[in-house]
């Protein structure tokens, strides 16, 4: 009995989704995000066609002036080569850090020309670009720091991105991970942070090398990144790890 009426509930907002769905593509949205229909993802629906519908399709986060930088906490995992951080515990990663992440190396795979790793001297080989944004944080804080880094887009051209790709997964070796449509993967400020305030990336912020995905909430901006995969239809990178975040969270 009870089970029923959860059942008829789930299928009301299934039918009123869609009633809403189809008003909107009849309006001036057009597009949908992936997550569309999923009830965990729900949330994507309104930021996705609003962002998506309504800006720019270009359109920068605001950048700030040195001066505006402010102190910066670290949150979620902060040293996966630390063995007694059980769940974000990664051997690999604590060899790389025992040797200054001097043999590290992004693998790329999926719809690309040129498979395999690519080292810090092949992402510095592109030309690096600097923005001071804003980081905002799901639990409600936010702070401005500098980054500098390759442009994910470069990466991606350079490692020849074919004409089926549609999506980027991102995954850290903390065994976090993210993905992101083709628009926010070549989007201008989504650069592949290497530095923050002009230092190294420090350790609990992402070390070696982390995303920054300015027109996301922060949770997208993978932190010691590991491996890209370029797939050519949608995958929900987070949904084994996260659950219920949104998959878009557009700010
Ligand atoms: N690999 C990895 N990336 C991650 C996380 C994490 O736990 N692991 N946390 C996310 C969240 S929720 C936020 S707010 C930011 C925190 O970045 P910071 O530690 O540099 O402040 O990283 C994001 N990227
Ligand atoms: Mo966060």
């Amino acid at each position: 009995m009870k089970k029923n009426q959860h059942i008829s509930r789930r299928r009301a907002i299934f039918t009123g989704l869609s009633s809403a769905g189809a008003l909107l593509l009849s309006g001036c949205f057009k597009k949908l995000p992936p997550t569309y229909g999923s009830i965990l993802r729900m949330g994507d629906d309104f930021t996705y066609m609003a962002q998506r519908g309504l800006l720019s399709q270009r359109a920068l986060a605001v950048e700030y002036p040195k001066s505006d930088i402010t102190s910066f906490p670290a949150t979620g995992n902060y040293n996966p080569g630390d063995p007694a951080l059980k769940a974000s515990y990664n051997k690999e990663y604590q060899q790389l850090q025992a040797n200054n992440f001097k043999d590290w190396a992004l693998t790329i795979e999926g719809s690309v020309a040129k498979p395999g790793k690519y080292t810090m001297a092949d992402l510095l080989k592109l030309s690096q670009r600097t923005q001071v944004t804003r980081h905002t944080c799901e639990e409600g804080w936010s702070a401005i720091a500098e980054w500098t880094g390759t442009p994910l887009a470069l990466l991606l051209q350079s490692a020849g991105i074919l004409p089926n790709a549609r999506f980027v997964s991102l995954y850290g070796y903390d065994n976090y991970a993210e993905s992101i449509d083709l628009l926010d993967a070549f989007h201008p400020q989504t650069i592949l942070a290497h530095t923050m305030n002009g230092q190294p990336l420090p350790l609990e912020h992402g070390a070696p090398v982390r995303l920054r995905v300015e027109t996301q909430i922060g949770y997208k901006s993978v932190k010691y990144l590991q491996r890209i995969v370029v797939t050519d239809k949608f995958v929900d990178a987070a949904d084994d790890i996260k659950g219920g975040w949104s998959w878009y969270n557009g700010i």
